[in-house]
């Protein structure tokens, strides 16, 4: 978790946050005064909190929302990528279809390979991109960009990354190159963005859980807390900083860019649990009475133009009140994408609750379930009641209208970065899909027969280090970005 920062940046998040809450105490005080007066503060903030237009009619009071009821304020459950693996209890859900799960071991095993720590220094490294001259660009979720050389020398923060706001899960996550960037030298990257005219902030992890998630889905919405951006930049010729940032996408995703066969890029999302209840209030309903609201706020993948712009065969376009960058949904939170070199089809991996890590094909208009149908449960680390194994939305695995995840895990390996391998310097890999696994340590290889897997080998357990990204370099070998560092893997000579 990127929440492990410098001390004095948190005091400073600290002083600032005491400063906003106590703000909103009295706001909340003025809003007892009369509903009429709560209702139009509602609206007035719901807007400054630079949600779209579609997002402001949903959370317009007038229209109905069945999320309102039976909170439970005291149960606090934190999101899968800040929990040690839980794995004790989670029952076993029956597979869609054989090998939806627990697929055998390789017939093949994996050769034997080298690991080499190219870099141990640098922190909560999120995305790796290979440059053309050799120097890899690296993401910190704290905000910073470094070049690091293939020699393992780690540079200076690149100067021009807008500020960025780390909060819970969110961060600063993905880059990667414009397909022409030896011309150009674009790169695309996503963050989350502190509001207009705040600073970079680090709250502690524990802010997040006490100042956002105690308070009713009606105050939350009206919470400034910054918003999911993707931008657009220049590398300068020298590698030292990023020139001419543009934002190109606002309020869609943080997680993965991935480019598209036709050139549109793929931006996805984590599930925006403060828009909305959900299992991580302790809430048990199902969300199909209201279903634009999963449409917009669960785990979602957009698809834009390069510019920003949105591409004129988008499937939601006729729908007013849904985001026009919408291209699927129903997900939790997909930290990990790619494409099938097969099939020019965008695959990603999807963070389960307690249980329920997925990897799904990620198809125009498809609804994905969460958090309605899930082969998780809610995690019992943080309930209040002592309940154990709390279904997610309506309790079941498999629902009309939803997509059955290719692979599921239960329990969670918490999977990140994922890779089709392509290359050469591996002949027993190609074809093969790798996924890395943060709690699960290790690295996923699955061996794929069209859409289907049919052998799961763990990799790396040894090495006990939380694999945030895979990768295909372009020579050919495997890289990874781990808690150890960048990570190159070869084969052993
Ligand atoms: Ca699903």
């Amino acid at each position: 978790m990127q929440s492990a920062g410098p001390r004095k940046a948190g005091a400073l998040a600290a002083s600032h946050l005491a400063l906003r809450f106590a703000g909103l105490r009295q706001q909340r005080h003025h809003r007892r005064r009369s509903k009429q007066q709560d209702q139009r503060k509602r609206n007035d903030v719901a807007s400054a909190v630079h949600l779209s237009a579609v997002y402001t009619r949903l959370t317009n009071p007038a229209i109905p929302d069945t999320m309102h009821k039976s909170m439970k304020l005291t149960t606090v459950i934190l999101v899968a990528s800040l929990l040690p693996a839980l794995r004790a209890e989670t029952p076993q859900p029956k597979p869609a279809f054989p090998g939806q799960t627990k697929a055998p071991a390789p017939a093949k095993p994996s050769p034997a390979f080298t690991v080499e720590t190219i870099t141990g220094r640098i922190g909560g490294a999120w995305s790796l991109a290979f440059l053309p001259d050799g120097n890899f660009l690296v993401t910190e979720g704290i905000g910073t960009m470094r070049i690091v050389r293939p020699d393992g020398v780690v540079s200076a923060p690149l100067a021009g990354v807008p500020p960025v706001k780390v909060i819970a899960a969110q961060g600063l996550h993905d880059v990667v190159l414009d397909p022409a960037f030896a011309q150009n030298r674009l790169l695309y990257f996503t963050y989350f963005a502190p509001p207009p005219g705040e600073d970079a902030a680090l709250w502690p992890t524990e802010f997040f859980y006490e100042k956002v998630w105690t308070k009713s889905l009606a105050e939350r919405r009206t919470m400034n807390l910054g918003m999911e951006r993707v931008a657009r930049a220049r590398l300068s010729d020298d590698n030292k900083r990023l020139e001419n940032v543009q934002v190109i996408l606002n309020g869609g995703g943080e997680r993965r860019l991935v480019w598209a066969p036709d050139g549109t890029l793929y931006v996805t999302g984590a599930d925006r649990f403060r828009f909305y209840d959900s299992d991580l209030d302790g809430v048990e309903h199902d969300f199909t009475e209201n279903p634009d609201i999963r449409r917009n706020f669960s785990g979602r993948v957009s698809r834009i133009n390069r510019d920003g712009s949105i591409p004129k065969d988008n499937p939601w376009l006729n729908r007013a009140t849904v985001a026009p960058d919408t291209f699927a949904h129903g997900l939790r939170d997909p930290e990990g994408a790619a494409i099938n070199p097969a099939t020019g089809e965008l695959w990603a991996t999807d963070h389960g609750p307690q249980g329920g890590d997925e990897i799904n094909i990620i198809r125009a208009r498809k609804d994905y379930g969460w958090p309605d149908v899930s082969y998780g449960v809610q995690y019992d680390v943080r309930r209040t009641d002592g309940r154990k194994n709390v279904p997610v939305g309506n309790g079941t695995t498999a629902m009309e209208g939803v997509e059955q995840p290719v692979y599921f895990w239960v329990p969670s390996i918490a999977p990140s970065g994922m890779m089709f391998y392509t290359g050469d310097l591996f002949p027993g890999w190609k074809g093969n899909l790798f996924v890395g696994a943060l709690a699960g340590q290790q690295l996923v290889r699955l061996v794929l027969n069209g859409e289907r897997v049919v052998a799961e080998e763990k990799l790396l357990l040894d090495l006990k280090q939380r694999i945030r990204d895979v990768r295909q370099g372009p020579d050919g070998a495997v890289y990874l970005l781990t808690s150890g560092g960048l990570l190159r893997l070869t084969p052993k000579k």
